[in-house]
């Protein structure tokens, strides 16, 4: 009898708690269930417009013309975002910031993200207090030199003069890497890209090192280009996008969705042409994608077709890529590492649903 009693005890007890963990459960959806906060997306809507901060001149990245229209794939990632908010891609301030001055910016408010050729690495995140909403550009560091010098690798570069940009990871690699091999240089650091390439073109340097893409862009503004080679070796992994600060995990994620959802578009066959189209499709992916299924934008204060007005703006991944650094633009970069996974690459979404 008292075994039974105490069996029959605990059984409740254990009903109990199991009553108590499904109560809890059930709390905690409840919980999450109403519109998630963001401090700064509100802070974006009663101003009117998303600052942007942005690479003062990288073309492919973002750069301005003689009318001071921006463009760029770190620029469309801040139409993208104009375009989710605002129903409008052009609700924007560029906010054009040294490699030195860009987390400063972000840190104290200034700008709301920082869309600027930004290496993805763990001390910017642990130590400067920022968030990597993901990677729209998968780079590495390469070098560029004069033909002349007769030289085909950086293994060649001993004793080179090499012109870098401060405050950039382009610095720390290159100390690495000749570390690593037991070679000597000497280094030219510049606050701007601009006064770097200078320098390199007027001699002062023998080799420019900078990203791969960055090699491409900077190879334009030389005096004359086919008398300068790339070579072969990357000696780093720059994953290159977009940063927020620690404070907003809301704002982190909308960012973040904004970048996937151009991803996911050109997964699913969706551009900019089709995009209309595309709404009355009986595919349930490309459905909840475009918001005519199930409304995801709401929990991160969007609307239901916020996908939809970021495909209308921008165009998918594979139609922004192309446009400004691939096959449609003056630096014909190859796809390469920013192929999409099923074709190659390394550009992955996870699903709308
Ligand atoms: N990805 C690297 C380098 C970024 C960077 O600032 N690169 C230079 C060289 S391509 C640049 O964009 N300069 C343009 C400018 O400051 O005008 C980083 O995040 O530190």
């Amino acid at each position: 009898m008292k075994i039974l009693q105490a069996t029959h005890r605990a059984g409740a007890a254990a009903l109990f708690m199991l009553a108590g963990v499904a109560g809890f459960a059930v709390n905690t959806a409840q919980a999450q269930t109403p519109a998630a906060k963001s401090k700064t997306l509100d802070t974006i809507k009663a101003r009117g417009v998303l600052n942007c901060g942005v690479n003062p001149g990288l073309a492919g990245f973002s750069i301005p013309d003689d009318k001071g229209a921006w463009t760029g794939i770190d620029v469309d990632l801040c139409r993208a975002l104009s375009a989710a908010i605002f129903n409008d891609p052009t609700k924007i301030k560029f906010v054009p910031l040294t490699a030195k001055d860009r987390f400063t910016a972000l840190q104290t408010g200034e700008i709301d993200v920082l869309s600027r050729n930004g290496t993805w690495t763990m001390s910017r995140e642990a130590d400067l207090g920022l968030l990597w909403a993901g990677v729209n550009y998968y780079d590495g560091q390469g070098f560029m030199v004069r033909r002349k010098l007769n030289v085909s690798s950086a293994l060649e570069l001993s004793q080179a003069t090499i012109c870098v940009q401060q405050g950039t990871t382009t610095e720390l690699n290159l100390a690495d890497f000749f570390r690593a091999n037991n070679m000597k240089y000497e280094v030219i650091a510049f606050a701007t890209s601009n006064e770097a390439i200078k320098a390199y073109d007027s001699g002062r340097c023998d080799a420019f090192t900078t990203d791969a893409s960055g090699l491409y862009a900077e190879r334009l503004k030389l005096t004359n280009a086919a008398e300068h080679v790339v070579l072969p070796e990357i000696i780093s992994k720059e994953p290159l996008g977009p940063a927020v600060r620690q404070d907003d995990v809301v704002w982190f994620n909308i960012v973040r969705w904004a970048h996937f959802a151009t991803i996911n578009a050109e997964e699913l066959g969706v551009t900019r042409a089709n995009v209309d189209e595309q709404r009355k499709t009986k595919n349930p992916e490309i459905r909840r994608l475009l918001g005519v299924e199930g409304d995801f934008g709401k929990n991160l204060g969007l609307t239901q077709d916020w996908a939809y007005r970021i495909i209308k703006a921008t165009g998918n991944y594979g139609e922004i890529f192309d446009r400004n650094v691939g096959a449609g633009s003056r630096l014909k970069i190859e796809r390469g590492l920013n192929r999409l996974w099923n074709k190659g690459g390394a550009q992955y979404a996870p699903p709308v649903r």
